[in-house]
């Protein structure tokens, strides 16, 4: 059975503190997708750019495209501060026992205007028959129109679990799920469900996000949750329960 998990940057960074990782948090995934993982199920793992991608392309406001140097200098920092969050986390999957790969996502994929137009999905599916671990994130990618701009890691998620017809796909928020009220507030509390109807009263995430924060994982995870794949999005703590399904203070996603 298959699990695209997606960790998100506020869960695996400090987001108020440029280029620092959460350490107990990659950790605390790491053990969780190892135990499931030698149990049979089969992962493929996407996560964000956090404090390490965000600032930098907001620093070169890459989203707003551009091919003049400071743009490159902007697509090439960028990709420098992935690829170091990334070789963290594969190298914390790899000290837990989990044959993780890492994916360079600009390498197989890129958009247009914003929007992917390619991804290379027979790469992952390969890697699957042979029982590793993908771990792809989100990333400044080539564009045919603008450039460059950023793929996130929500919307790789979705099309590689509607793709690869994903069992369950878990998008792992620092917050610890969706809330009725923006987290910070004091009188907000954690939505056990969302449908498309609900989720306009929702607060977002704090900090800077240049791929649009948690409307447009919403909108990920409803095209998802249309296509039968079950989707939930909560807390590191209850990674393993919204991977089984099992209840526990998370959000589930309604088609
Ligand atoms: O945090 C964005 O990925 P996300 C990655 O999954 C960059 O939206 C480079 C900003």
């Amino acid at each position: 059975m298959l699990a695209v998990v997606k960790l998100g940057g506020s869960a695996i960074t400090n987001k108020a503190k440029p280029y620092t990782v959460r350490r107990e948090n990659i950790v605390k995934a790491s053990k969780t997708i190892s135990k499931l993982y030698s149990e049979g199920w089969e992962f493929v793992l996407i996560h964000g750019g956090g404090s390490f991608g965000h600032p930098t392309a907001a620093k070169y406001r890459l989203q707003e495209g551009g091919l003049e140097p400071e743009k490159l200098r902007g697509y090439a920092e960028t990709r420098y501060w992935m690829t170091k969050l990334n070789t963290y986390v594969v190298k914390t999957l790899l000290v837990y026992g989990v044959p993780a790969v890492s994916i360079q996502t600009s390498a197989v994929a890129y958009n247009a205007n914003g929007k992917m137009a390619r991804f290379d999905y027979e790469i992952i599916r390969e890697m699957l028959s042979r029982r590793l671990v993908p771990v792809l994130y989100g990333d400044a990618v080539l564009d045919t129109i603008r450039g460059f701009s950023i793929l996130s890691g929500d919307t790789i998620a979705s099309r590689v679990a509607i793709h690869l017809g994903a069992e369950i796909l878990v998008y792992v928020m620092g917050s610890g799920g969706v809330y009725s009220r923006p987290p910070e507030s004091p009188d907000a509390t954690l939505l056990r469900e969302i449908s498309r109807k609900s989720f306009l009263t929702v607060g977002e995430a704090s900090g800077i996000d240049v791929t649009g924060g948690l409307r447009e994982k919403l909108e990920e995870a409803f095209a998802a949750a249309e296509k039968g794949i079950k989707v939930n999005i909560g807390g590191i703590s209850f990674l393993e329960e919204m991977i089984l399904g099992v209840e526990a203070p998370y959000t589930r996603v309604l088609p």
